[in-house]
């Protein structure tokens, strides 16, 4: 942060421009404060990525997310390395020719509600990992960054990739 400010400070005393260096300064900032703005009410509890056989390329990740806070949170969306993309994905059951066939969905985002908390759980909700860009073995980490709305927040997690769910 020293670094950003004293960069800051350079470019302003050498502008002969202040409007170009406000604007300057300003895009900088918002640049440099979004990993700080994560809600700190928002935790995470058990998580994990479910271990993939060989040649599958999509997975899940399941994690209970807890929001103390006096409003709803809404999850919608979040960034891994390991894969291309991770959406929030619901679990559907429908009724075809008399028969139930599970299926799943993705969502434009999951509720957190207040002083409650969101249960993310293989047969129920989930996040979606699709097109992994290396195998997950059991016992690798992988960190997710959860989009957290309202304010934009981003919060990073690091979870155990597992065959299943580990014992809490
Ligand atoms: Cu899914």
């Amino acid at each position: 942060m020293f670094l950003v400010q004293s960069v800051i400070y350079n470019e302003f005393m050498q502008s002969f421009h202040p409007a170009k260096s406000f604007l300057l300064v300003c895009s900088i900032f918002l640049t440099a404060s979004a990993p700080l703005m994560a809600d700190p009410a928002v935790t995470i509890e058990g998580g994990w990525v479910r271990a993939v056989p060989p040649g599958y390329v999509n997975t899940a990740a399941y994690l209970t997310i807890k929001n103390p806070g006096a409003s709803a949170v809404r999850v919608t969306g979040a960034t891994a390395t390991v894969a291309e993309s991770v959406g929030p994905m619901i679990t559907t059951e429908k009724k075809v020719n008399g028969q139930t066939v599970m299926g799943m969905e993705f969502v434009k985002e999951l509720t957190i509600p207040a002083k409650g908390q969101l249960v993310l759980e293989p047969g129920g909700d989930h996040l979606m990992l699709m097109g992994l860009k290396k195998r997950l073995n059991e016992g690798d980490k992988v960190t997710l960054i959860l989009n957290i709305e309202p304010g934009a927040s981003r919060l990073e997690i690091t979870l155990p990739v597992s065959r299943q769910q580990p014992a809490r």
